[in-house]
């Protein structure tokens, strides 16, 4: 099917409107061979007698989603967008856009360029390029301040979100709004045009800007500035909308088309374009194709009105799902209510959440005491205790209960989903449903494939998960899945450092100069310390510092002292003499030599054997892809999104360079997990990367 069609059209005043329409699935990205045609349809249109006006429309549910995104760091193909945009403008007869859908980006800026803009109650507009780590680049810098002024506009490009077509209407962004017949709305807009001694043009206005104008969009700036933390695409944008000020139009445009064009180059915004296709690509699973469909989820149930079963009622409660929350005792499910309440109620006192909506979603939690009530549900998400005994009491029971083909999940967040699954008569229905808590706010849920998972199953739970506002990425059954598998890593490095002679804050200071919002120890202090500590006991498993902390008493933010001290209600924690004087007798008992360390070596040691993890979770097949993993890491820890996520940083830091130090940390330490593993000492050794896109 051509991208670009164009047909014509007799207008109800007999006048001849050229429909060009474009058609290139599944959301219209303007892609080299549609521009191609929009320009020849352009052309043609403007040179035919017949034609008084034209009219731009799309096909499907989006207008236009943007430049496609797939092409940036390619070779240019012409034409480019600015060239077609500058067609469109200069076109001797008006040319309006018939906005069926949303158009972003390029797709937006594109309308810009059109004469007229009549848009459909489903339309939305929006320049969302700050969020690829870009500037809009196709005239939108200098064409929406236009419009709505350099201050109101540059606030719309600084937060990269759309605005709806009713908003896009009272702001003069659109100039109708077709609730019916939007094509014959728009060739009727378009006929108006043509009756005018020129089409009017969105450069040629400057009747939005002023002294005010001026000042208010200098003090936006200065204030994105502060918070920009050296983001060059904010520094971009303002330099961009100041050129809408201060120059001509057309020396303006070529400052964005520069500044663009640098930030296309700039490895945060590759980073981030690598994560817009990572969290696509996450939610397609290799083998399973578009025919298996997903089972109905009309009603769930959760087990356990903990703090991450409340928090999984509310996300089934957000997304309009009747959820029953089940628990053993009526005065733990109180309790549990209790905390759904008080969330949402600072929530409602906060303004995030209306009181009806509230009210919405309180009314479609139902609270149940007995596993019994599990029996209509087409989802059953266990969240219990993390103990298998508990898993297997509720997995048999559940199954007796549980009608035929309901969905059996559990929300472990390391036991073996297999041996779960085997607690029934129906392994094929048992997923891992793995969520980050706080449940109802972290994006990430890690889609746990049993042995026998049935690929329906799978499907379903990726669809629920998209239907609860999660990015669902399916991984395989190990201890930690993904996440917490790479994160066990970190953690023993960072014991290693304190030991070693780092202390606390040196180690987090260096993390979240990186770019994460925590460092580990504050982020254990946080969680509690004595989380980890009770798992350990019961695994074997060894941490020298926390565990000491641990056995103190010191849990970190809920008794006031852990890895840090936490003066009364203070948040942030502030160095404790006594955890360091701690750590250095520990050191000392071990008779090690403290030396100090450098941000860089603290990353190194700290990430490297995160990224090795990573490696071996794709030999063994436990992410299909190292982009998965990104894509965990960074919805689910928040890993800095301006790098891409461990596996795309680490290709930028240098596979061999990682290579080289994890041989020397593992001879070191005499930890042979340490040691690289054959995939990535094969990667760094042939200069390869980690496979893009589909399996490993
Ligand atoms: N380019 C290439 N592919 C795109 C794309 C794009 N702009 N947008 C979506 N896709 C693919 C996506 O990878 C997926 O592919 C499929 O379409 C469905 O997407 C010059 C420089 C439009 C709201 O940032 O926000 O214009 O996985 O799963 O949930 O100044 O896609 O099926 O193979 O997200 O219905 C600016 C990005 C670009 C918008 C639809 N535009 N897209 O959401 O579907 S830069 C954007 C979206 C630019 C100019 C600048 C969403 C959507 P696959 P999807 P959806």
């Amino acid at each position: 099917m051509e991208p670009v069609r164009m047909e014509a059209r007799t207008g109800a005043s007999g006048g001849g409107v050229a429909v060009v329409t474009i058609a290139n699935p599944p959301v219209n990205a303007l892609a080299a061979s549609v521009r191609a045609g929009l320009l020849r349809t352009l052309r043609e249109a403007e040179d035919d007698p017949a034609v008084r006006a034209i009219v731009i429309a799309a096909d499907g549910k989006a207008f236009i989603a943007g430049a496609d995104i797939s092409e940036f760091g390619k070779p240019p193909a012409p034409p480019s967008l600015p060239e077609v945009l500058q067609a469109i403008e200069q076109c001797a007869k008006p040319v309006v856009a018939a906005l069926n859908g949303v158009a972003l980006g390029g797709g937006m800026e594109l309308a810009l360029a059109c004469h007229g803009r009549v848009v459909a109650p489903q339309g939305q507009l929006g320049l969302p390029e700050i969020k690829l780590g870009l500037i809009p680049g196709a005239g939108g810098t200098q064409r929406l301040p236009r419009i709505l002024g350099a201050a109101p506009a540059f606030a719309m490009m600084l937060s990269g979100d759309p605005v709806d077509a009713r908003k896009a209407l009272s702001l003069g962004i659109a100039d109708a709004l077709a609730e019916g017949d939007l094509l014959g709305a728009a060739c009727a807009h378009a006929l108006r045009l043509a009756d005018a001694e020129h089409p009017p043009r969105v450069r040629d206005r400057a009747d939005r800007f002023s002294p005010e104008d001026r000042a208010a969009f200098e003090a936006a700036a200065a204030a994105a500035l502060k918070r920009a933390s050296g983001q060059p695409n904010v520094e971009a944008l303002v330099a961009s909308v100041r050129a809408a000020l201060d120059l001509p139009f057309d020396e303006a445009l070529a400052v964005e088309r520069a500044r663009f064009q640098a930030l296309v180059e700039d490895p945060r915004s590759k980073a981030l374009r690598h994560l817009f296709f990572a969290e696509r690509a996450a939610g397609r699973v290799p083998g399973i194709g578009r025919e298996v469909k997903a089972r109905p989820i009309e009603q769930a149930a959760v087990i356990g009105a903990g703090t991450m079963g409340g928090g999984i009622a509310m996300c089934f409660a957000q997304a309009g799902i009747p959820v029953t929350l089940i628990e053993v005792k009526a005065e733990a499910l109180d309790a549990g209510l209790a905390r759904i309440r008080a969330n949402y109620e600072a929530s409602v006192k906060r303004g995030s959440l209306s009181q009806e909506e509230m009210d919405k979603r309180l009314s479609l939690i139902i609270c149940a005491v007995g596993l019994d009530a599990a029996a209509s549900a087409d989802m059953v998400v266990e969240a219990a205790f993390e103990d298998m005994a508990v898993k297997a009491e509720i997995f048999s029971a559940l199954d007796r209960v549980a009608k035929p083909g309901a969905i059996l999940a559990t929300n472990t967040s390391y036991l073996d989903v297999n041996a779960i699954a085997a607690m029934t008569q129906r392994p094929q229905d048992v997923v891992g449903l793995h969520f980050f808590s706080p449940a109802n706010v972290m994006r990430l849920l890690e889609v746990v494939r049993g042995a026998a998972t049935a690929p329906d199953v799978l499907v379903t739970s990726l669809d629920l998960g998209r239907r609860l506002g999660k990015l669902p990425v399916v991984v395989g059954v190990c201890y930690g899945f993904v996440g917490n598998r790479m994160l066990a890593k970190r953690t023993q490095a960072g014991e290693r450092l304190l030991l070693a002679g780092a202390l606390p804050h040196e180690v987090d200071a260096a993390v979240t100069q990186f770019g994460f919002r925590m460092g580990p120890f504050a982020m254990l202090d946080l969680a509690g310390i004595d989380i980890g500590w009770r798992a350990r006991k019961a695994t074997g498993g060894r941490a020298p510092v926390a565990d000491a902390l641990a056995e103190q008493g010191r849990f970190g933010q809920k008794t006031g002292r852990g890895f840090y001290l936490y003066p009364e209600g203070a948040r942030a924690g502030v160095r404790d003499p006594e955890t360091e004087a701690l750590i250095t007798s520990l050191s000392d008992a071990q008779g090690i030599v403290r030396r100090s360390f450098s941000a860089e070596e603290i990353l190194a040691r700290l990430f490297y054997p995160m990224v090795n993890e990573g490696a071996k979770i794709l030999e063994e097949g436990i992410a299909a892809r190292a982009s998965d993993i990104d894509a965990v890491w960074v919805n689910g820890y928040n890993w800095p999104s301006f790098t891409g996520g461990p596996m795309f940083w680490a290709e930028s830091v240098g596979l061999p360079k990682i290579v080289a130090a994890l041989d020397a940390f593992a001879a070191e330490t005499g930890d042979e997990t340490l040691k690289p593993a054959p995939l990535l000492r094969h990667l760094a050794e042939t200069g390869g990367v980690f496979a893009a896109g589909e399996g490993a």
